[in-house]
């Protein structure tokens, strides 16, 4: 098991669009069991791969409460099959945009099919806080980000802000 590093925005490699996984190998289980770690130690309820730099269709997510038993899920080339015509506002975070959070509107309930950590094909019915975060982390995969769904005002706010930063970062050489 690894840690691995976290992309922050801006990073053209989370506007990218991800590859579809042929085959959920050893290499890919050795992937989603490193995303997990990554995710729990962040601390995150989810982490897609092309936020640790990796362009495949690959996500993991856990919202156990903390303290109940951790429900870890592993998914390849996730797909939305229904969603209800029902949305729910949630406040949302980015593990790739640290420290901003905005509300975004999205189908309360989805139907998923996925690949497991077995390559067996699944299918799931998602509601609340789970299914919102299945679509964040969808999302990622097809370089979008939450503030692609606010406005672009609080969207270039936010941005401007993320950009400062790496520029900071980058003089002070960390
Ligand atoms: O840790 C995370 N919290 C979160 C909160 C509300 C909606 C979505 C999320 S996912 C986020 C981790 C992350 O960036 N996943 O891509
Ligand atoms: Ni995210």
């Amino acid at each position: 098991m690894a840690l691995l590093p976290i992309i922050t925005a801006p990073d053209p490699r989370l506007k990218t669009v991800a590859s579809r996984v042929d085959a959920v190998d050893d290499d890919i289980r050795r992937l989603m069991d490193d995303m997990l770690e990554t995710m729990y130690a962040a601390p995150g309820v989810g982490l897609a791969a092309p936020q640790v730099g990796i362009s495949k269709r690959v996500i993991v997510v856990d919202v156990a409460r903390t303290g109940d038993a951790p429900e870890p899920m592993q998914m390849a080339n996730p797909e939305i099959i229904e969603a209800s015509s029902e949305r729910s506002t949630v406040e949302e975070g980015c593990l790739s945009l640290p420290e901003h959070f905005a509300e975004v509107k999205r189908p309360e309930r989805v139907r998923i099919r996925y690949l497991d950590r077995e390559n067996e094909i699944r299918e799931r019915d998602m509601d609340g806080f789970l299914a919102t975060c299945i679509q964040h982390e969808m999302d990622h995969l097809d370089g979008i980000l939450f503030v692609d769904h606010i406005s672009g005002l609080k969207r270039g706010m936010i941005m401007r802000k993320l950009t400062k930063l790496k520029k900071q970062d980058v003089k002070a050489g960390a």
